[in-house]
């Protein structure tokens, strides 16, 4: 079907170190060889993507001399040109290395906070190079096992200043990022700060550029927390705050499985998907997923593809929820109420007020309105699973 081919235009994208996860987990050693960025680029745009995302050291190691990184990225940013291939985000990696043990921004040792920044500041100049306009942050080792050794406020405190002081940097040095804060509740670390995207929601409007400042909610995150993904991703959505979406998939409230998108949560990603087509998110579906430990090279092009593939029959089916006229006329009828009643917008005046107070309701009547839910969720199975 022609409309489940990728293309440019669908703004799919992947991190470096996604695809080029090797299938290393905490018991198990890698399974794969890894897979340069270049030939990540190259594979990733014939298979329709349109971008991709790094860690500053998923593309220049940490120890890389100058000359390496600038030999590295020249390769890297002809490759994103002979391929068609774009940056839209770039990252820090603040959770490898042994110095981020306790924490980057939230470390108890102001050394450590600083280099953080450090890192950070220099890592936003490799993106910008090649055209990143998002930034994310994601705290991996922002949290604490033992509680009594840190104070949980002094910690928010100093993530705060760090994100201030990084707005800072991007305006003056005339980046035009919008930072994108994504949310985990643990793993790696016991408990993470900000345990979910609406947490990060809250904390926003306490910066001293809010405008600049948004989420990166990632499936598995909140589904660890026990949350419904569609609805988490409404509330930013409606805030003006989704500057950027992690798509995987997950198997309920345990470690981050980071599964193929679309792979296990079919209906909560069905409305997913159908609210980001309908409610005009513009910017990229990244794909923060990797292979199954079980898979060679091969198999993690057939994981990409899988990716974008149910992505676009997610679309697909939404396009087909909209034109169902038993869906549609069982959503008219839902929605049906007494024309004396329809909704005007329920802005407050004095003589609104009065007026509302005054009202005559049937309580009895209204309770027994019918709600044919069961038929209308059957028939989103029947259409999800290709009966209909
Ligand atoms: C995870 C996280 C990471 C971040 C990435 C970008 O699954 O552990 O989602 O993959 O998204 O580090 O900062
Ligand atoms: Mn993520
Ligand atoms: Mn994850």
């Amino acid at each position: 079907m022609n409309n489940l081919q990728p293309k440019k235009e669908h703004k799919f994208t992947f991190g470096l170190w996604t695809v080029g996860n090797p299938g290393r987990d905490p018991f198990g050693e890698p399974t794969r060889q890894p897979i340069s960025p270049v030939t990540i680029v190259k594979r990733l745009s014939e298979l329709g993507a349109y971008g991709v995302n790094f860690h500053d050291n998923d593309l220049v190691p940490i120890d890389a001399s100058a000359a390496e990184r600038d030999k590295i990225v020249g390769e890297f940013k002809k490759a994103l040109g002979d391929y068609g291939m774009t940056v839209p985000m770039a990252t820090t990696n603040l959770f490898s290395d042994p110095v981020f043990k306790d924490g980057a921004f939230t470390s108890n040792d102001p050394r450590v906070r600083l280099y953080a920044v450090q890192k950070t500041m220099r890592a936003m100049d490799l993106g910008a190079e090649v055209g990143a306009k998002i930034y994310v942050f994601w705290g991996g080792r922002e949290g604490a096992e033992a509680d009594a050794s840190k104070d949980a406020c002094e910690a928010i405190k100093w993530f705060r200043e760090a994100m201030n002081f990084l707005c800072e940097y991007s305006i003056s040095q005339g980046y035009d990022y919008k930072f994108a804060l994504e949310a985990k509740p643990n793993e790696p670390r016991g408990d993470i700060y900000f345990p979910s995207t609406g947490a990060y929601l809250g904390f926003i409007n306490t910066l001293d550029h809010p405008e600049m400042v948004g989420v990166n909610p990632e499936v598995g995150h909140e589904q660890m927390a026990g949350l419904n993904f569609y609805h988490v991703v409404a509330q930013a959505l409606e805030a003006g705050k989704l500057f950027h979406i992690d798509l995987n998939d997950q198997k309920g409230p345990r470690f981050d499985q980071d599964l193929r998108f679309g792979s296990e949560g079919i209906k909560n990603l069905f409305f997913l998907v159908k609210m980001l087509e309908e409610k005009s998110y513009e910017g990229p579906r990244h794909f923060d997923a990797h292979a199954y430990r079980s898979e060679d090279e091969e198999g993690v092009w057939d994981f990409a593809a899988g990716c974008m593939r149910n992505y676009l029959i997610f679309k697909e089916k939404a396009r087909r929820f909209n034109e169902d006229k038993e869906i549609q006329s069982l959503l008219a009828e839902i929605r049906s109420t007494d024309p004396a009643f329809e909704p005007v917008p329920l802005k407050f005046t004095k003589v609104r007020a009065e007026q509302v107070k005054s009202m005559r309701f049937n309580r009895a009547e209204l309770a027994t309105k019918r709600l044919p839910y069961e038929k209308l969720d059957q028939l989103v199975i029947d259409l999800l699973l290709g009966v209909r």
